[in-house]
């Protein structure tokens, strides 16, 4: 085998390309593009969201190392067809069992957050709010305030969820229609709504801010326009909010 001195740099400048780009995408030194602790579903799922991307950049690195190690150093050098083998049994073992394994991991922290994520507590959460989806807006309606008011949006007009902060909240989640998505991207959240089923999550927004949300099911005409605002403030403001919010 003949060592191309330019292949071989072309090579290591792709490698150290990669794992800089591990590196730097790391727990520690960022954040992949989402919060930590923004929402207790983050915290639950931030460590997966990352620990995932390093896992598939190591399967990337090294599958890209295999196909590009035959380009480099193992090209024709004459016309003579190469010995062809197979069933090479170890090999066959080795890459059957280690994406297994890597899936296997894969599914046990996907379960073990999901089933974390989607636990309904004993004790009832301190809020209850329950989310109805129509095409194609938005209807929230404040279960724990004693008028039981309705937010109702529109495509032009994009309603408002105010959520306490630090607050767990409890969400029932409708659907008048067809299936739509209730996503909170920078919580890390999206649970189906669908008609005829009502769907159930807790979780508490830890920061006071204001945060996008957005239909993720295709759901018709006017799909993209299904969007609402997240208002995260004090649990005082959220009490007088509720309270004011005129009875639909
Ligand atoms: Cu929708």
């Amino acid at each position: 085998m003949r060592l191309n001195t330019s292949a071989l740099k072309t090579m290591v400048a792709l490698g150290t390309l990669a794992v800089a780009t591990i590196v730097t995408q790391s727990p520690a030194s960022a954040s992949g593009g989402f919060s930590p602790d923004v929402s207790s579903v983050n915290e639950n799922t931030h460590a997966l969201w990352i620990w995932s991307w390093i896992a598939a950049g190591v399967v990337g690195v090294f599958t890209a190392i295999l196909i590009l190690w035959p380009v480099f150093f193992h090209r024709k050098k004459n016309e003579e067809f190469p010995r062809q083998t197979q069933y090479n049994v170890p090999v066959e073992v080795a890459y059957t069992v280690i994406p297994f394994i890597i899936v296997a991991v894969l599914f046990f922290y996907t379960a073990k957050a999901e089933s974390k994520i989607t636990h309904i507590d004993k004790t009832p959460a301190a809020h209850t709010i329950h989310v109805n989806a129509i095409q194609w807006s938005w209807q929230f309606t404040y279960e724990d305030a004693a008028a039981k008011p309705t937010v109702t949006g529109t495509p032009d007009q994009t309603p408002v969820l105010v959520l306490p902060v630090g607050e767990k909240v409890h969400f029932d989640l409708d659907s008048n229609d067809v299936v739509h998505g209730f996503w909170i991207p920078e919580f890390m959240i999206q649970m189906q709504t669908l008609p005829g089923v009502t769907n159930h999550i807790e979780f508490t927004a830890n920061k006071i801010g204001e945060f996008p949300g957005r239909c993720n099911i295709l759901c018709g005409r006017a799909h993209s326009q299904m969007l609402f605002k997240v208002k995260v403030v004090s649990p005082a403001d959220y009490e007088t909010y509720i309270n004011s919010v005129k009875v639909a």
